[in-house]
């Protein structure tokens, strides 16, 4: 009895990591007027042992959300093109950032400013509706540091 009580534990715990477990990390949204499209950027990391794709994205600020890369054009120029799904591997990540893989927003509600909070929707194949808060404003590591506590120690 013992070995099939272990065997179900098992069986419970592979169910669990194959629905695939994706965190979003270090998300941030650029400033833009009402009239002009937003981009946001970010890490997916995938911790799950299958791939994971992403399949759409939705804001409740925007009416619509699209995912671009950037290529470079036969004639040398950058431009942005849309891409449909996107694929993050297994204990691997994908970072969307500028210059390259981006989030793009149309059609804001309002003007998003520094200091606005974007909220931000991915759905995954396996781990489904992700939600994450991307503050507005510059990425996080040029964001100005709060002033450091004074130190305490504890032993
Ligand atoms: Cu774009």
């Amino acid at each position: 009895m013992r070995w099939y009580c272990a065997m179900l534990l098992s069986a419970g715990v592979t169910s669990l990591w194959a629905q695939g477990t994706v965190t979003l990390h270090g998300f941030w949204a650029r400033p833009a007027g009402k009239a002009i499209p937003s981009a946001a950027y970010g890490v997916i990391h995938n911790r799950g042992t299958r791939a994971d794709t992403l399949l759409e994205a939705a804001s409740p600020q925007a009416r619509r959300v699209e995912l671009h890369e950037t290529v470079r054009d036969t004639a040398g120029r950058m431009r942005m093109q849309k891409l449909e799904r996107l694929v993050v591997p297994a204990g691997d990540s994908v970072v969307l950032r500028p210059g390259g893989l981006h989030l793009m927003l149309y059609e804001l509600q309002q003007a998003l400013r520094p200091g606005d909070t974007l909220q931000l929707r991915l759905r995954f194949a396996q781990a489904g509706w992700q939600q994450v808060q991307c503050p507005v404003g510059p990425p996080p590591r040029l964001r100005r540091q709060p002033p450091e506590m004074p130190h305490e120690h504890r032993h």
